[in-house]
């Protein structure tokens, strides 16, 4: 999709706020686009609905125009935060977890990295997230048994297929890394040693598609490793500089960006993209944060840097670099929003970067 993506007049971008502080970080990316002026194709945005909000008022999550125009009408997207219930709404089911399954974008890539000079630890690693099976399958029952009382279960699904497929996606970003100056190295996060046929089976499954490819093993390029899950959380919380690449089923690469996120200052800054084949779209790792939504605080560099990182996924890395470039001498020049110790708000943030622009 990247070369395909080259080239083109205009950029059909779709644009999902959904939820909560949604709303308020997808118009700042949206701005950030604008301002790149002619270094991207004439960016289109289109407006599409879904979230928990839109279940409230109209029954239904995900409505179908959203996916068709995802599919048809839209070149990438960006996605806001979805603010699902955590007790069980009849007729409700996450757009999110709907949407990267129905477009199979079947990795989320989140990197996460401190800024020299400005965070103590020197972290550079990304989180590469199995994003279509594991328990967010959704596969749940509750029974009553004589014995438990109630009863749930959940089916968790990990393939061959889909372990492959991320293994590979993970091999060809630590070698991309490889070749722009990182030790590289791919560290692969399971519990196989409780869980030996799920785990066991991504752990396997990973390593077969590192096989793969004799890039991936010439000349010792990437080191690869493994790391048990609840080891791999102390490890990155003692020395999150020993990481590069990190690839995980669905669940752990949730909680584990969360985790690295701690290690770069916030959530508030670390991006995402949900990728496939063939299409893209950026996602910036916090949720909704209803505590602030709608008080123009909300920091919007998360989202910002989505947008670039879909830009680098569509092959235009020159302006996904300006983006980050401009964000990062901004962030050193000192401004803060509220999740970084400061007081700026959502507004003067975008505007400064704008004005890097
Ligand atoms: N942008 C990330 C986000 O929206 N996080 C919240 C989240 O994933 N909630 C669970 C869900 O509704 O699917």
């Amino acid at each position: 999709r990247g070369s395909a993506a080259l080239g083109l007049k205009k950029l059909r971008i779709g644009m999902i706020p959904a939820d909560g502080v949604g709303r308020e970080v997808l118009p700042a990316a949206q701005r950030i686009l604008e301002a790149l002026g002619s270094r991207i194709p004439k960016p289109e945005f289109e407006h599409l609905d879904a979230g928990f909000e839109f279940f409230t008022r109209h029954g239904e999550a995900l409505p179908q125009e959203t996916v068709d125009a995802m599919q048809n009408d839209v070149d990438c997207a960006l996605f806001g935060a979805v603010g699902s219930p955590t007790r069980k709404v009849t007729g409700y089911s996450s757009p999110i977890v709907a949407l990267r399954k129905k477009l199979n974008l079947y990795a989320n890539v989140r990197p996460v990295h401190s800024i020299t000079g400005l965070d103590p630890r020197p972290v550079d690693l990304v989180i590469v997230r199995e994003n279509t099976e594991c328990l967010y399958i959704k596969q749940e029952t509750l029974t009553t048994t004589e014995e438990n009382g109630k009863e749930a279960r959940a089916t968790r699904l990990i393939t061959e297929r889909a372990s492959k497929q991320i293994g590979r996606m993970a091999f060809r970003i630590a070698l991309s890394r490889a070749r722009a100056g990182h030790p590289a190295g791919l560290t692969i996060v399971h519990k196989s040693n409780v869980l030996s046929t799920t785990d066991g089976l991504f752990r396997e499954s990973v390593l077969a598609a590192g096989k793969e490819n004799p890039e991936w093993q010439d000349e010792g390029k990437i080191q690869v490793s493994e790391q048990i899950v609840d080891s791999m959380v102390y490890r990155l919380f003692r020395e999150p500089e020993a990481f590069d690449v990190i690839v995980a089923p669905n669940l752990y690469g949730d909680i584990l960006s969360d985790a690295a996120a701690a290690m770069v200052g916030s959530l508030g800054l670390v991006a995402s993209v949900n990728a496939g084949d063939t299409f893209v779209m950026g996602e910036p790792v916090h949720g909704t944060a209803p505590d602030i939504a709608g008080l123009g605080i909300v920091n919007p560099i998360a989202a910002i840097r989505s947008a670039a990182l879909m830009l680098h996924h569509l092959g235009y890395t020159g302006p996904a670099q300006d983006i980050e470039r401009a964000v990062v001498e901004e962030l050193r020049e000192g401004i803060k929003t509220r999740d970084l110790g400061g007081k700026a708000s959502t507004e003067e943030v975008v505007a400064a970067i704008e004005k890097r622009l």
